[in-house]
């Protein structure tokens, strides 16, 4: 090894000869926050008190031990998952997190959530938020905002109202809007019949909760599809092209669960399109294993592919990165450390991509010199900006303990 140059130094000379500027790139990765999903710390259970089942056609499956059992203990963990990814970050709560033990879906008030503020306030960290329509009684059919009885809809309509207002106190005490995903599981298990009336009533819902308007410096609005779930697997009320339509429609955020989609679908080549029909999207990063398993996410092509359309066409401050997927065979926080590293390593791997030389070599035609330059990118020293990032922020850029 050299002497006289740090690793460091090396790799930025390296990149500089190629027309990238590695501090210019981690300048570009610290602008962009990725938010934590807080159900990966406790299978997706929360607080209210009952031990009823997960449901919704979503799995958290093993039995690692250390799954928080309450608030405190889930915002320690959340620190501890914190301390081991380095820039800056949002905790993404679901409704069903907040101090509500024996409190209604349709009571639940941003008083009850005062200590995630307090806490998100002293660790500067932004909040998202997600009503939620699953693990219930109301939700016992399989079907909520599109149920054919109007009191189960009210109740879920008024949850969700709630949930706006919540989502708009998060942003007004911590001046960083709060990205509000709404996503129902609503669907049949075997071929429907009518697959029309179900999306009419979950047009109609979603009118009534989207009438009030909230500020956008606050509060933005986000809507997701799915293909289908465990139990749920013929028909899917909210589908791609339901929630596309009603989304680009409303002037709402789109958001894409990676996922939720056929296996050999590419998320990455959606991005570029919806980029031109939506000012806001959301991205909820997660590891479909042959199906939408829900694994932590791994630094694959696939990632890479995602974090490079954000960062080649500029959308970083338009599209949302959160991550979701919950694995309760390992150890959690560990769960949370590795995919949250996995996406801040994809992005600085877009970062420091040679964009224009790729671009020159395709816009020439030449697809051959744009073939080697992607490939030879693969086995530049990434991995020793990233150790520099990481010794720069106080974080490990080593092996997790
Ligand atoms: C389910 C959706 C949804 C949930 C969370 C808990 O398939 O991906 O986003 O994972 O809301
Ligand atoms: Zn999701």
């Amino acid at each position: 090894m050299c002497m006289t140059h740090t690793p460091y130094e090396l790799a930025r000379a390296r990149y500089a000869a190629l027309g990238v500027d590695t501090d210019a790139a981690l300048r570009a990765l610290d602008k962009i926050p990725i938010s934590l999903h807080c159900w990966q710390g406790d299978d997706v259970r929360g607080f209210e008190g009952v031990s009823g089942e997960l449901s919704g056609g979503i799995q958290s499956t093993g039995s690692y031990p250390g799954r928080a059992a309450n608030a405190d203990e889930l915002r320690a963990n959340m620190e501890r998952a914190l301390a081991l990814i380095p820039g800056p970050a949002k905790v993404n709560l679901h409704a069903i997190y907040g101090e509500v033990a024996g409190v209604e879906r349709d009571q639940i008030e941003p008083r009850h959530f005062a200590a995630w503020v307090d806490w998100a306030k002293e660790k500067g960290l932004g909040l998202d938020f997600n009503p939620t329509l699953f693990s219930h009684p109301k939700a016992a059919d399989g079907l909520t905002l599109a149920h054919p009885d109007p009191e189960i809809r009210a109740f879920w309509i008024e949850h969700c109202k709630r949930c706006r207002r919540i989502s708009a106190s998060f942003g007004q005490a911590l001046g960083i809007p709060s990205v509000m995903n709404l996503w129902i599981a609503d669907g049949f298990k075997d071929i429907p019949a009518d697959r029309l009336t179900p999306r009419k009533r979950l047009k109609d819902a979603l009118d009534e909760i989207f009438a009030e308007p909230l500020d956008p410096a606050y509060h933005i609005d986000a809507l997701e599809s799915k293909l289908f779930g465990i139990g749920l697997e013929s028909y899917t009320v909210g589908s791609h092209e339901f929630y596309m339509g009603y989304a680009a429609a409303r002037g709402l955020a789109l958001c894409l669960d990676t996922g939720h989609f056929h296996p050999t679908e590419s998320i990455a080549d959606k991005l570029s399109a919806a980029s031109l029909f939506f000012n806001r999207l959301l991205l909820h990063v997660s590891r479909p294993v042959r199906w939408d398993s829900d694994h932590v996410v791994v630094l694959n092509e696939e990632l890479v592919g995602v974090a490079q359309e954000l960062v080649r066409h500029g959308l970083t401050e338009r599209v949302s990165v959160g991550l979701d997927y919950f694995d309760g065979s390992i150890d959690r926080i560990t769960a949370w450390a590795v995919g949250a590293r996995n996406m801040r390593k994809a992005l600085l791997l877009a970062l420091l991509e040679p964009y224009e030389a790729l671009k020159k070599a395709e816009y020439a035609f030449d697809f051959t010199r744009r073939l080697v330059l992607l490939e030879e990118f693969k086995s530049m020293p990434w991995g020793d900006v990233w150790g520099h990032y990481c010794h720069k922020k106080g974080v490990t850029a080593g092996l997790l303990g």
